[in-house]
């Protein structure tokens, strides 16, 4: 997985204010409404234990810190434990914690640990986006395009085939593009034959992934990927409305889904 560093994560709390604002302008709704309606739960102030993890590659400076931020932004009432790891855990739960988030290189979970339910930052991340693009109220078509269909990129691609869109799918590894067209039914979609769209759902760990043609005037551009699909200049270009957040909109959707 690729890994956020300290930079990414830099004024979490103007980033978020910024994601949010996009979002309405999309959607109609804010983050918490868009979460609210995607899982039918809406928090009740309640008690979150950031775990800081130091295995792998360690602890990613302001990740815990954003965290905290990104709880408190949502109504949460988020802490961060002064011990790491297991004896940070011990220490989350001595404090009342009811949900605990911590994350190493590999995974990030969010563990309710009163109702048992558990989330995986990669698949919420995924379904929110997509959610959040779906939900576009100035969409021309039923037509979306995903680009990257991995651990994030599929069950985003999943999320907007339940919903009844019509979904073209591409990625350079044809084993996960294969698995998208069989297990979802999507259509590949072919960069040498592009066509515009004007709604796209992103999901990679490179840059300028997005080709020109496949812009249109306006569209939305939700995308969890980093660094950041789209250049300033081809935003502005097609005015594209861009949702792009390192850390707090798939971090909200991970939270909902476990109350
Ligand atoms: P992954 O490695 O499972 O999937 C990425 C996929 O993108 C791969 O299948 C790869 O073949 C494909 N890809 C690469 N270049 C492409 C191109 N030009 N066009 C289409 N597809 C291309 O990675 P994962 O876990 O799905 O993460 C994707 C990105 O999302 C990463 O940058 C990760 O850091 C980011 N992420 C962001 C979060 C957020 O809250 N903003 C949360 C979780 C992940
Ligand atoms: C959760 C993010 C989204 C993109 N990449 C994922 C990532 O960076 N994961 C690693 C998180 C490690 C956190 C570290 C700490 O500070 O506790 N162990
Ligand atoms: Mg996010």
């Amino acid at each position: 997985m690729a890994l956020l560093t300290p930079n990414d994560l830099i004024n979490i709390n103007k980033q978020l204010q910024e994601a949010d604002s996009v979002v309405k302008r999309v959607t109609g709704l804010d983050i918490k409404g868009v979460c609210q309606s995607l899982y039918g739960t809406s928090p009740s102030s309640k008690k979150v234990g950031i775990v800081p993890v130091t295995s792998g590659n360690g602890i990613i400076g302001n990740f815990s810190a954003s965290l905290h931020v990104i709880t408190q932004y949502f109504g949460f009432d988020g802490f961060v434990t002064d011990m790491p790891d297991v004896s940070g855990y011990y220490e989350a739960v001595q404090n009342g914690a009811e949900i605990i988030l911590m994350a190493d290189d590999h995974t990030f979970l969010a563990h309710n640990i009163k109702n048992g339910k558990m989330a995986n930052n990669q698949p919420c991340t995924g379904i929110i986006y997509a959610e959040i693009a779906s939900r576009y109220l100035k969409a021309d078509s039923k037509d979306v395009l995903v680009m990257g269909l991995g651990k994030v990129g599929f069950p985003g691609a999943a999320q907007l085939v339940q919903k009844g869109f019509r979904v073209y799918g591409y990625d350079p590894d044809a084993r996960l593009l294969k698995r998208a067209v069989s297990n979802l039914g999507i259509i590949p979609f072919d960069p040498a034959n592009p066509k515009k769209f004007s709604i796209i759902f992103e999901a990679t760990p490179c840059a300028n992934t997005i080709p020109e043609a496949v812009l249109s005037e306006n569209c939305v551009l939700s995308t969890p990927g980093i660094p950041c699909a789209i250049s300033e200049e081809l935003k502005n270009k097609y005015d594209v409305q861009l949702v792009a957040e390192p850390l707090g909109i798939g971090t909200v959707s991970m939270l909902y889904s476990v109350l």
